[in-house]
């Protein structure tokens, strides 16, 4: 087939994230995302995150290596630099690769840099994990226009407790005061009450948006496909508002049609609002 220039150019949506390798988290949770979304979706891989299911499920971690890292990025900037103006940060992993993504983030301009700020996964070293933490507050969160944190990281960031969708309010604004970013900081099922809560700040509008509870156990997938939601929707132009309402929507859908496996936790479906 020749190739064809088509009067309906989509959007163009990198992610750079991890595999998870069950596709119900990390960075195919993104491009299904993406595709759903109806945007152009584009991966650089940080690292393989592997379940074990001889133990307990727990994340076997390989990182990518920084150069190969470094050449990915180099690939698609190249690519698309006409037009790459929207990109999603998920799991980094490691403080080496965080210094990676940050220089190759700087080389050019962007519209929407949004931060998943995936602070701790299972299976990595505590130290480990306190040094990626570390990297990503010095060199991503200033790199960010839009941060993702779940009730975790929210916590981490905001070095405040949260119980309450007040504490959660504070939280947000603390957030958005040391990064500038916009905030979507995502109560999710760790609230008490009957709704999913997230609180929406920009430094001006505050909004809660609120969904009722799809059941009280975390679904796989539901942080990486919020923020790879909130990505598409900004990259096809839609206001950080609107990208975030669209994304809960989308979200609330994928959960209601979770998939389950043998693990002993679901995952989104990304399919569940067709
Ligand atoms: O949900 C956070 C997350 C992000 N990225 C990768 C993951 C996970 C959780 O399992 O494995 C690669």
């Amino acid at each position: 087939m020749t190739s064809v220039s088509t009067g309906n150019r989509p959007a163009i949506t990198l992610t750079i994230a991890g595999s998870e390798a069950t596709g119900g988290a990390g960075a195919q949770a993104d491009l299904k995302t993406f595709q759903e979304l109806g945007t152009y979706g584009i991966v650089a891989l940080t690292c393989i995150v592997s379940f074990n299911p001889k133990d307990n499920w727990n994340h076997r971690f390989v990182p990518v290596e920084p150069q190969v890292i470094a050449d990915q990025l180099e690939a698609i900037q190249t690519c698309y630099a006409a037009d790459l103006k929207t990109v999603k940060l998920g799991m980094m992993g490691s403080p080496a690769t965080i210094n990676t993504v940050a220089t190759a983030l700087k080389s050019q301009k962007w519209d929407n840099v949004l931060l998943d700020p995936v602070l701790i996964c299972k299976g990595q070293e505590p130290g480990h994990a306190l040094d990626t933490d570390e990297a990503l507050k010095a060199n991503l969160l200033p790199l960010a226009t839009f941060v993702t944190p779940n009730h975790f990281e929210a916590e981490s960031l905001s070095g405040m407790k949260i119980n309450n969708v007040e504490d959660l309010t504070e939280a947000a604004k603390k957030i958005h005061a040391i990064s500038g970013a916009t905030v979507l900081a995502k109560g999710g099922i760790r609230l008490a009450g009957s709704e999913a809560v997230d609180v929406y700040y920009d430094g001006e509008t505050l909004e809660i948006l609120s969904a009722p509870k799809v059941g009280e156990v975390a679904v796989s997938g539901a942080g990486c496909s919020l923020a790879a939601a909130i990505t598409a929707e900004l990259a096809k132009g839609e206001t950080p508002l609107q990208a975030a309402r669209n994304a809960k929507a989308f979200v609330t859908e994928g959960i209601k049609n979770r998939v389950s496996s043998a693990a002993p936790f679901d995952a989104l479906w990304q399919g569940g609002s067709r």
